[in-house]
């Protein structure tokens, strides 16, 4: 990253956080942007971006001063048109972001959940043992990552099965229109018409099953906590955010105990409290979702820098999550770390919603896993998949010796 000071202070960068090279690697980068300065204009999108966890965590939580409703990708909502209709919970703010929100955190929330675990762990153990049967060697992304959320998520949200090999496609593109139209978004555009036309599709009432979290945002709408206009789009939300995010927060989790297997000999010795905080190391470690905007609504002051009005401002959450400023040995997978504080959820009122179901389903793998595996090595060499917003594997080959 060549950087120089501007008129402005604002230290300015040429490079491409959405190029290949950096998507494959961020972190080189990721650590220039921080020690750079805690803002940075970056003059190929005429965008600023903040790489420091204290600015980065001050910003996500003013959302009076940096508004999602312009959109939370490069595209300006307030002068160019959206893909899709934008999201009623990501592409809002107070007073309208209120209402969805607040049927989605209760639908979505702890105690909602706790009448899952019983059968998610019931299909974690039956998905663990059918891989196991098949052999020691397999990709722990497909088999576990990809398999686990798409066995128990579409059946709790109460989509038919038909065409649920969609759901992974539409989020890869969904996460690669928030950066710029380069040939990631390319690559997903010939099919996504259809895809998203499935994916609507699947937010209407008769489409649902009656005791899912579909039926229960419809219901929220016949108790007029929500409107009738408002229920598919936000059942939407979880179709959009609900897969390819915890996906790969599995993934980095998998890899992280594969990669370091004092970690996984942690979590095996105590896996009712690790199972827990056991992911959200991993998101912080990883931060599946890397970055989002946000946009200036008046000048802001930021680290004595000015960012104006109407400006998008590119957040790295996985620099934050990352910085030493913040954590002790930031690029250490540990297990024994308090990661509370990351902001790999996002913070504020925007904070992942469906985060507590992400866990559960993460604390029903790994404890079907420590109680069969003895342990998990990698195997050959894991491969990447590029992403605009993602930090994504396209596969993990692990070796596995059963208990
Ligand atoms: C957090 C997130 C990512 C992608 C889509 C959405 C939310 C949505 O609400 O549609």
């Amino acid at each position: 990253m060549t950087t120089f000071v501007s008129s402005t202070d604002v230290p300015v960068s040429n490079a491409d956080p959405f190029g290949p090279d950096i998507l494959d690697n961020p972190l080189p980068f990721q650590s220039e942007l921080r020690d750079v300065g805690p803002v940075v204009y970056l003059d190929r999108y005429d965008v600023f971006a903040m790489g420091r966890y204290e600015q980065v965590h001050a910003a996500l939580t003013d959302w009076q001063g940096f508004q999602s409703a312009a959109g939370v990708g490069l595209t300006n909502y307030l002068y160019e048109k959206p893909w899709r209709p934008p999201s009623l919970l990501l592409e809002t703010d107070p007073p309208h972001h209120d209402a969805p929100r607040a049927v989605l955190s209760k639908i979505l929330g702890p105690r909602a959940l706790s009448r899952l675990l019983v059968s998610w762990l019931a299909d974690a153990e039956d998905l663990v043992d059918s891989v196991l049967e098949a052999g020691t060697e397999f990709d722990a992304v497909t088999e576990l990552a990809e398999a686990f959320p798409l066995r128990v998520f579409p059946d709790a949200v109460g989509i038919p099965d038909e065409g649920r090999d969609k759901l992974l496609p539409y989020g890869d593109h969904l996460f690669n229109t928030f950066g710029p139209a380069n040939s990631l978004v390319e690559k997903g555009a010939p099919r996504i018409a259809e895809i998203a036309g499935w994916v609507d599709a699947q937010c209407a009432r008769n489409m649902l099953s009656d005791d899912g979290f579909g039926a229960q945002i419809w219901a929220a709408a016949d108790r007029g906590d929500i409107t009738y206009e408002q229920a598919p789009l936000v059942v939407r939300s979880l179709l959009s955010a609900g897969v390819d995010t915890t996906v790969n927060g599995l993934a980095a989790l998998l890899h992280g105990l594969a990669r370091y297997p004092e970690q996984w000999a942690r979590l095996r010795a105590a896996p009712e409290t690790l199972a827990r905080t056991a992911f959200d190391e991993a998101v912080r470690w990883e931060s599946p979702v890397q970055t989002f905007f946000r946009t200036a609504t008046r000048d802001m002051r930021v680290g004595g820098a000015t960012i104006p009005q109407g400006r998008k401002i590119l957040m790295f959450l996985g620099a934050a999550n990352r910085d030493p400023r913040r954590w002790e040995n930031p690029d250490d997978f540990d297990l024994a770390r308090n990661p509370s504080g990351h902001v790999g959820y996002g913070m504020g009122i925007h904070q992942c919603v469906g985060q507590h179901v992400a866990r559960l389903e993460s604390e029903a793998l790994l404890r079907a896993l420590a109680a069969r595996v003895e342990s998990i090595e990698l195997a050959g060499t894991a491969k990447r998949r590029l992403n605009n917003t993602l930090r994504s594997w396209e596969s993990i080959p692990v070796e596995i010796r059963p208990r």
